[in-house]
């Protein structure tokens, strides 16, 4: 629509008071012609609220949710409110903002939710997923051209966690830039309801900006770190936390300082709990696509901690931003933790109980560690290693060990470990599963409290850390500074926790550590620092043997196998994470292993009879494998 407004066409002169009025409102009338003709032409989206999962959208009448919802674009500032704005497909309830998460369906077991969803687009057709009785076949579509709109009216079926999402036209996620913003959680509760508890979403938006560059927002709850919640949290005090994947991607999601719980998994169409025999406390949980977990756990300690996907490309400003070369290069190099992180962070705040203390901290053993580059090596752009002092003498200044040193501790023995910083850039190490003081995890500017808040170890400095070790075990220390880079440079290393009394015995023990051999498109695993074999390991039959896994690449998974001729064998599994599993989890079973990344598995291996085994792994997308033969005597 065009305004037209009849203007004065000739200047009369010696104006009078009245024209000079009469002129005036023109202009008025003009300006407001202007910005209502502006309003028109280019409609203002409606502004994305990141939705925090606390209130459940819809009204209830009788023993019925009654849902209206509408997708229409939307802008959305997945970073600082004025951060960069993309253009998404979003859901909303009608009259209400758009929300990403999409608002949160809710409701106790037997109630009937009724759903409109009006399509608003008015290009695309959509493909609602998920707006059924669960659990689900999954064949629950409802397809919607462009304006039109539909009624769905379902039971819930059983309590759980779930999700809906809307595909948006034609969209294909194995080739086409990610959209999966249009998605949110559906929770049925039991008849008597749930404790409580916080639902977290995971959702992300990708698209190719040029062909280097992909912008990303990946965000919890509709925000990406460092404006993600901050999660409040008591010492001690159990919280119990729905996560939801709504991504096309997996994600390993990683807490610090504490182990958690997981309770029940799920498809986003059913849900199943765990028995308490099948249960199991972990660190890291691999979280497959479109997947669903709900977790129990308690700080430990007290201070800041993180629960983040522990995928770098998830984490790092220089890719998981919306505007990746505006931080480039900086945040990159940055030591703040606000801008070294990005993307699927969320961070905790633990407080004591009131009353309560800190546990005292007895005499400490020292071990000294140096963060050092050596001579390259391999596909890395440089060689970075932890290398440990053994005896009286530093180690040389340009000596690396690929994996680090592996560090041998006692359960329950104190232990400080002096970091000494001979690179010439910021070193910050995080110690991976162990559950100790919030000031020594590692995580630069934000590990600690408000009343001391750990730095980066400068170059030429020290640090000293204090390490707890309450569980024996296998974990992992490794760099949470330029973790794509670091990490791929060589900065990790085993963390092997002894029972008391007991002594290392590398002919009985062994170390399997997955790392990345250079960052970038020539991806390339190494295992224990080798990239195809190594010398053969010699056991004797009927002698139980422990093989320690780890993985700490900056992304991917891989798969063990051990096998004897074409055969696999078996192993009794024993820990993941470094916590001891269940007497009912701890059972023989086929020796393949699928580990990703910031996880730890150790299997006990009893070779019966005289032979020879090949433990292989696939290290790169071409189909080299890694192998180490194994000859039984
Ligand atoms: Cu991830």
């Amino acid at each position: 629509m065009m305004c037209s407004l009849a203007l004065p066409g000739r200047r009369v002169p010696g104006t009078t008071r009245l024209v000079r009025w009469a002129r005036a409102l023109v202009v008025l009338i003009a300006a407001v012609c202007t910005a209502q003709c502006a309003l028109v032409r280019v409609t203002p989206l409606s502004r994305v609220e990141p939705n925090d999962n606390r209130s459940a959208a819809g009204v209830v009448e009788r023993d019925t949710l009654h849902v209206a919802l509408v997708v229409r674009m939307a802008e959305w500032r997945p970073e600082a409110d004025s951060g960069p704005a993309i253009a998404v497909a979003a859901l909303a309830e009608e009259g209400k903002a758009p929300q990403i998460p999409a608002p949160l369906i809710r409701v106790r077991e037997g109630a009937a939710i009724a759903v409109t969803v009006r399509n608003a687009l008015r290009d695309s057709t959509i493909r609602l997923v998920g707006l059924g009785t669960r659990p689900s076949s999954g064949h629950d579509t409802l397809v919607l051209t462009p304006g039109e709109s539909k009624q769905v009216r379902f039971a819930t079926g059983s309590p759980g966690t779930y999700l809906y999402r809307a595909i948006i036209g034609k969209h294909n996620p194995d080739k086409d830039d990610e959209r999966e913003q249009a998605a949110g959680a559906f929770v049925v509760d039991p008849p008597g309801g749930s404790p409580p508890d916080r639902v977290f979403v995971l959702n992300i938006w990708g698209e190719t900006k040029d062909s280097v560059t992909y912008r990303n927002a990946l965000t919890i709850n509709g925000r990406s770190w460092p404006w993600t919640e901050r999660i409040a949290a008591t010492v001690g005090d159990t919280m119990r936390w729905r996560v939801i994947n709504a991504t096309v991607r997996p994600h390993p999601m990683h807490l610090h300082g504490a182990f958690f719980r997981v309770e029940h998994t799920g498809d986003g169409f059913a849900d199943s709990a765990l028995t308490p025999r099948a249960r199991r406390l972990v660190v890291t949980e691999v979280m497959p696509p479109m997947h669903t977990m709900a977790i129990a756990w308690a700080p430990v300690r007290e201070g800041r901690w993180l629960f983040h996907c522990h995928i770098a490309f998830h984490v790092i400003p220089t890719a998981a931003r919306v505007n990746p070369a505006a931080h480039g290069g900086h945040d990159e190099n940055s030591t703040d933790p606000l801008e070294h992180m990005a993307g699927l962070v969320l961070g905790i705040d633990a407080r004591l109980p009131p009353g309560a203390r800190a546990p005292a901290r007895g005499a400490a053993r020292r071990l000294d560690l140096f963060v050092q580059q050596g001579a390259r090596r391999g596909r890395s752009a440089r060689t970075l290693a932890f290398v440990l002092q053994r005896g009286a003498t530093p180690p040389a200044a340009d000596s690396v060990e690929i994996p680090g040193s592996t560090l041998v501790l006692t359960r329950d023995e104190p232990t400080d470990v002096l970091v000494h910083n001979r690179l010439r850039e910021p070193a910050s190490i995080h110690w991976h599963g162990l559950e100790l003081e919030s000031f020594s995890d590692g995580v630069a500017g934000w590990s600690g409290s408000d009343r001391r808040t750990a730095p980066f170890v400068a170059p030429n400095d020290t640090f000293r850390v204090h390490l707890s070790t309450p569980r024996a075990g296998t974990f992992i220390y490794h760099t949470h500074l330029r973790d794509e880079e670091q990490i791929s440079s060589g900065l990790y290393g085993a963390i092997v926790v002894l029972e008391p009394g007991r002594r290392l015995d590398p002919r009985t023990d062994h170390l399997f550590v997955v790392g990345w051999d250079g960052a970038g498109a020539k991806v390339h695993q190494l295992v224990n620092g080798d990239s195809v074999s190594s010398l053969p390991l010699e056991m004797r039959a009927g002698e139980t043997h422990r093989l320690r896994f780890i993985n700490i690449g900056a992304a991917g998974r891989v798969t063990f196998s051990l096998r004897r001729d074409s055969t696999l064998a078996a192993w009794r599994a024993l820990a993941k994470d470094g916590a001891d599993l269940p007497t009912a989890q701890a059972i023989v079973r086929p020796a393949r292993l699928t580990i990703d990344v910031g996880e730890t598995y150790d299997f006990a291996f009893r070779p019966s009879s005289a032979g020879e085994y090949v433990l292989s792994a696939p290290v790169d997308a071409r189909g080299a494998r890694w192998s180490r033969r194994i000859i039984v005597r």
